[in-house]
Formats: structure tokens, sequence, C-alpha cells
């Protein structure tokens, strides 16, 4: 069998005989060296067969950024049951939506994160979903795995019924904001193939520390290079609870982390944290990997500057394919653009509203096909019609160019595009120029249906003094910014929304602007 015929628990085992005694996971409360986390993982297993759970079994697993995370993630796969794959932010909403559709055998769940008690709603979703027996929190595996831990060990290491490398690994959930997340399949041959890629792009090894603030559960923190990405190259893994910026800063400088993964809305606050504390030592930090969200330059210079590091971009999707910038892309490319594929049989092409290649240097929807990208969403007929062309190439829905040096630069989403009377306006590149005012710290440009214009456009913004739309407006044209750009409403605001992995979230906007409306 070669390492690419292996499942995520075979790979976590030979890690383990790998790298031994260094350290692979820690949270600051709990630390496992490579042996622990599988000895953990085995234990695990052995605990959840017992409580019924069996290969294909799926399980709705809401857990927070902690050492069990991994240990509840690998013990899965060894059974071959199918995790579902929920953020933190998840309500019943969606969980139970996602239950009607995936009909759970067993559902793991964080107690209480935040200010959110998660307790009732599982248990009430359990009930619902007969599940009651097969129902655990987070904050008892430590107790439940440390009894008989010896035999518990002896019984799994004798299973030999395992999975294979091509059998279902995990359901992850689309990152769509409205509705029901379409359900992701990912393989464990396609996973382990998306971690090593991405891990060789952003020059992981056994001497990296990864910090870990985005949420476990998405596929930028799991494995792109993410959490596995870290394990599968010998390094460290720090997961970070709370997505707090001072102990973001404490965390860096006490584990001397070497790399970690954000979005745009987490970079931005570390700007203005770094604005006003510089004295947390950074030394460590080679790579901030940024994606998720479009990224303006100045923000990627400053948090270059800020946090004495090299920004690698990442355009990715939970659908599988990652671009990246290199790790020694010069400045122009760093800071502009989302880079190349991670895998040299990756494909894309950026297409025009027939589905015809556009030149280079033009706009157009990008899709994509490659050996870690799936072909289709799971058990969900319609939307794979709607998502995915004849040849097998997802489609996006992302506007792209390809730069005359071969990378991609991500331009917004193409439904996004305000059409206001026949002028189109892409609100990625509004925000930019408003992002300009010195007195503009965050903002979100939408557009409103308009009976007369079609659409107007709409500007949230979190300004450092109050400002009008007129003041706006005289700033953009100061900026020779043209006529039509020029904005018809502004809302100020003291936070962006985000979701539930931390991007803007402008349905919640339009929802926002509805409301006012209406009342
Ligand atoms: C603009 N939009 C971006 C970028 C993703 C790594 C990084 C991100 C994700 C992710 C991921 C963007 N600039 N650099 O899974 O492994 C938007 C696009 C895309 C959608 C995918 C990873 N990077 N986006 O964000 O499944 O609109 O994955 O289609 O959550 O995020 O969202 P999601």
């Amino acid at each position: 069998m070669t390492t690419a015929d292996l499942t995520l628990d075979a790979a976590l085992s030979e890690w383990s005989a790998q790298y031994g005694d260094h350290t692979a996971v820690t949270d600051g409360q709990t630390a496992w060296d490579y042996r622990q986390l599988y000895e953990k993982t085995l234990v695990l297993a052995d605990l959840l067969r017992k409580r019924g759970i069996v290969r294909g079994s799926r399980v709705i697993m809401q857990m927070t950024n902690t050492v069990w995370f991994p240990a509840v993630f690998f013990a899965l796969s060894r059974i071959g049951a199918v995790p579902i794959l929920c953020l933190p932010a998840h309500k019943e909403l969606v969980i139970g939506g996602i239950c009607r559709n995936a009909k759970p055998a067993a559902m793991i769940f964080t107690r209480r994160y935040l200010k959110f008690q998660y307790e009732e709603m599982a248990q009430n979703l359990a009930a619902q979903y007969g599940c009651a027996e097969r129902l655990f929190f987070e904050d008892e595996f430590a107790a439940l795995t440390s009894a008989d831990a010896d035999a518990a060990l002896e019984r799994e290491r004798a299973v030999t019924d395992l999975p294979s490398a091509d059998d279902l690994a995990f359901l992850s959930l689309s990152g769509g904001t409205t509705g029901i997340p379409k359900l992701i399949p990912r393989t464990h041959r396609d996973y382990l193939y998306n971690a090593r890629v991405t891990a060789e792009r952003a020059a992981l090894s056994a001497e990296s520390v990864m910090l870990n603030i985005l949420p476990a559960a998405h596929n930028f923190a799991l494995g792109t290079p993410g959490i596995i990405g870290t394990l599968m190259c010998g390094g460290t893994v720090v997961m970070q609870k709370y997505p707090d910026i001072t102990e973001f800063f404490a965390n860096v400088e006490a584990y001397g982390v070497t790399i970690t993964s954000l979005v745009p809305a987490l970079v931005n606050m570390c700007i203005r944290y770094r604005n006003l504390f510089d004295d947390d030592d950074v030394s460590s930090l080679r790579y901030v990997m940024v994606g998720g969200a479009m990224f303006r330059p100045e923000e990627a210079e400053a948090a270059e500057r800020l946090m004495h590091c090299t920004v690698i971009q990442v355009f990715g999707m939970s659908e599988g394919m990652t671009f990246m910038t290199d790790c020694d892309a010069p400045e122009q490319v760093r800071w502009h653009d989302q880079g190349k594929p991670s895998a040299p049989e990756d494909e894309y092409r950026i297409v025009d509203a027939d589905g015809n290649d556009v030149p280079d240097g033009e706009a157009g929807e990008i899709i994509v096909r490659g050996p870690y990208t799936i072909r289709g969403y799971y058990e969900n007929p319609d939307a794979n019609r709607r998502s995915f062309n004849s040849a097998g190439y997802y489609l996006t829905g992302d506007r792209a160019l390809r730069t005359p040096e071969g990378n991609v630069r991500i331009l917004g989403r193409v439904r996004e595009q305000i059409n206001r009377a026949g002028e189109k306006i892409m609100p990625a590149a509004l925000e930019e120029w408003i992002c300009r005012s010195e007195n503009v710290l965050e903002c979100a440009v939408i557009g409103v249906p308009d009976a007369e214009l079609g659409h107007k456009i709409c500007v949230y913004a979190v300004t450092e003094k109050p400002m009008t739309l007129q003041e706006l407006n005289a700033f953009l044209k100061g900026e020779q910014v043209s006529d039509f750009y020029l904005p018809d409403l502004l809302r100020l605001t003291d936070a962006l929304p985000l979701t539930p992995v931390g991007k803007v979230d402008k349905n919640e906007l339009l929802r926002m602007l509805e409301q006012e409306e209406r009342s």
C-alpha cells in the first residue's frame, strides 16, 4: 500500500510512528505528542463503537477548537463513520435542516460556546432523531477515555475491518449563508491529497507551529493545509478556542507560532490591535495565510508590516480546489492576486455567460476541476445540475481574471454585481475606494432592489467619526470615481455582521435594510 492509499486514520498511525514524542496538538490545557494523539484516537474509536456507531453512521459533529477535535475526527474516520462537520456558529435552523436530510445516527456537541448553550438544542435534536443513546458532549471525553484505556487500546488494535481510501471520510457544509447548506462529500484519498499539496505550497515541516483560530470544522482550518497538513509534516497544531486577538498574539509568542490561517475580518482585527499594541513578540511568525473573502492590497501590506510576516493568499472552497500564492511570490503578486492551483492536475477556466473562455486579463466566472475537487454534492441532484457543468467542472460563482504572470485575481461574486440603471458595479471595487477614506475602518457594499434603477447602491460602514452620504460622495468624487459608482444610501454601524466562519454576511445586511424599510 502506498501513502496515497491510506485512510486518514491509517495516515495518523504512520505519523505517530514517524514523529512519536514530538508535540502534535495543544490547546493550552492539554498537550499530546503524536503517539498520545493516536492512542486517544484508538480509545475513542473503541468507545464510539461500543455505543453503536458503525461504518457509514452519519454523526453530527459540532465541536470547538480543543485537542479533542482531531482525536474524535480521526476516531470516526477509523470506524468509517461519517462526521458531518458543523461550525459552532450553526444553530438549530441549520443543524435541524441537516438532520432532516442526513438522518444522523449519533451527535457530538459542545455544551456551551461564547454565550450560547447548545445542550438543550442537542437534547431536543437527539430525541427527535433517535440518537439519545448516542449523544455526546465534548467535555465528557476526558473522563470517558481515562478508565480502562489499556484494554480499549488492545481491543481497537485487534480490529481488522477498516475503511479504505476511496470511502467517504466526512461531509462538510457549503459556505452559502442563506437556507440550509449543501453537504460536501470528501473521501480519505482526496482530503489527504488536498492537505499534502497545500502543505507543500505553504512550506510546512516538522518545525512548523500552526495556530488554528478559525473553527476546526472549516476546510481552511482542517485540511488546507490546516490541522491535517501540519500533522502530516510532523509539525505542532495549537488550537485556540475563541477568536480573541489578545490571546492570538499571546499564543504566537508562547508557542513560537510560525504560520496561521485567517479570514480578512480577523486580519483586520490583528492590524488594528498591532497598531495600538505592538509589544507581543511575533518574530517566530513567517507566514499568514489569508483567504475566504475579498482581501485588499492595503490590508495585505499592513498585515505584513505589522505582523512581520509574509502573506500567502488563498482562494479556496470547501468543494476542494485551492489557489495559493507562493511563499516567495513578489509583493506585486502577494498583495494583489490569489495565486495558482495547488496540484499539478488541477484545471480551471475563466468563462463568459455562455461558457466560452475569456482572454487573459478579462473577467469571467472561474470554474474548476481536479483530483480533490468534488464532482457533486451529497444526494442533491438539483444543486448538482446548477453547480456543475457537463464536463464535471464546479461552477464557483466567483468572478476572476488571469494576470499576465498566470495568477488568478478574484473580483467578487458573479451575482453580487450591481446593475444600476444599466451600469455594472462590482462591490469589491467600490469597497476598495471607500476604504481609502481615513475615516472608514471597514465597509461593505450591497445592491438593493429598486423599482426605477433596478438596483440602488447601499454602503454599510464602520467609521471613526460620523459621516454623511454627502461627505462620502464628496470624498469619492475627489478620488475621481465615476459618477455611476456613487452610493445611493449609507448606513453607519458598529460592526459588520459575519458568517459562521467570519466573512462579511451580505445577505444579513440586505435583511437589515429590508427590515429598516418595513418598520
Ligand atoms: C475572495 N473570495 C474568496 C478569496 C474564498 C481556504 C480558504 C478559503 C476557503 C473558503 C476554503 C477567497 N478572495 N481569497 O475552503 O480551504 C470565497 C469564494 C469561494 C467561497 C468558498 C479554504 N477565498 N472566497 O472560504 O467553502 O466566494 O471556503 O467560492 O467557506 O469563499 O467558501 P468556503
